[in-house]
């Protein structure tokens, strides 16, 4: 297990928006497309359900590069396998959650201030979650969003890797990239589309596609 990850395209899961397809059935699809990382969140199901299905989706990625990140909950990723755990400002600390994981597993923290991210760069943590980085009907209960200008500012002041979340599309991707994010992390751009594998392909195109530029 290594914590190199590709956040460029990082789809999370929400099983309100996965439910006509399916969670496996999307994370296949995403992959596809090119995703390389994807994260489980589920905030209602069951512990045994939520553990069942997190495994459904470790098999069904194997071989293909992809990797499994678990939203919030340590004790699930470590009943999977799961290749890391992604925590939020009031959810375990990212301390306890990495001496719980180990050295291996990635862990991502979602910062929603300056202050946040400074007080992060003493943790092990692999990325921050830029949240929300524009606001989003998918998540209600946010801070206020960071816009292309608080990301910039948030890049000039750490080399963490940053994941904006909230509110991407293929169409505004391209802009985060510039303004510093090394990837965007989507529910609804890619679970909510008619097709989720040219959905995602889209999404990773709009990403690339800045990064070749001069
Ligand atoms: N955390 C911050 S915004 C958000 C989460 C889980 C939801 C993003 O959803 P969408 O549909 O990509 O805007
Ligand atoms: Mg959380």
């Amino acid at each position: 297990m290594s914590r190199e990850c590709d956040l460029r395209v990082y789809l999370v899961t929400d099983p309100r928006l996965c439910a006509a397809r399916g969670i496996l059935e999307t994370v296949q699809q995403a992959v596809a497309g090119g995703s390389r990382l994807i994260q489980l969140r589920e905030k209602q199901t069951s512990t045994r359900e939520f553990v069942e299905l997190s495994r459904a989706v470790m098999a069904a990625l194997r071989g293909t590069g992809a990797k499994c990140i678990i939203n919030d909950r340590v004790d699930v990723a470590l009943a999977c396998k799961a290749d890391g755990v992604h925590v939020g400002q009031s959810d375990m600390h990212p301390s306890d959650a990495r001496a719980l994981l180990g050295s291996n597993a990635i862990l991502g923290l979602s910062v929603e201030t300056l202050e946040q991210a400074r007080e992060a760069e003493a943790f092990d943590v692999d990325y921050y979650g830029v949240s929300p980085v524009f606001s989003t009907p998918t998540k209600l209960d946010t801070a206020p969003p960071w816009g292309l200008g608080g990301l910039r500012n948030l890049r000039a002041s750490t080399s963490r890797p940053l994941v904006a979340i909230g509110g991407v599309t293929a169409a505004n991707a391209a802009e985060l990239i510039q303004a510093g994010a090394d990837g965007v992390a989507v529910v609804s751009a890619i679970c909510s589309a008619s097709d989720p594998r040219l959905a995602t392909k889209q999404l990773l195109g709009a990403v690339e596609d800045w990064g070749r530029r001069p």
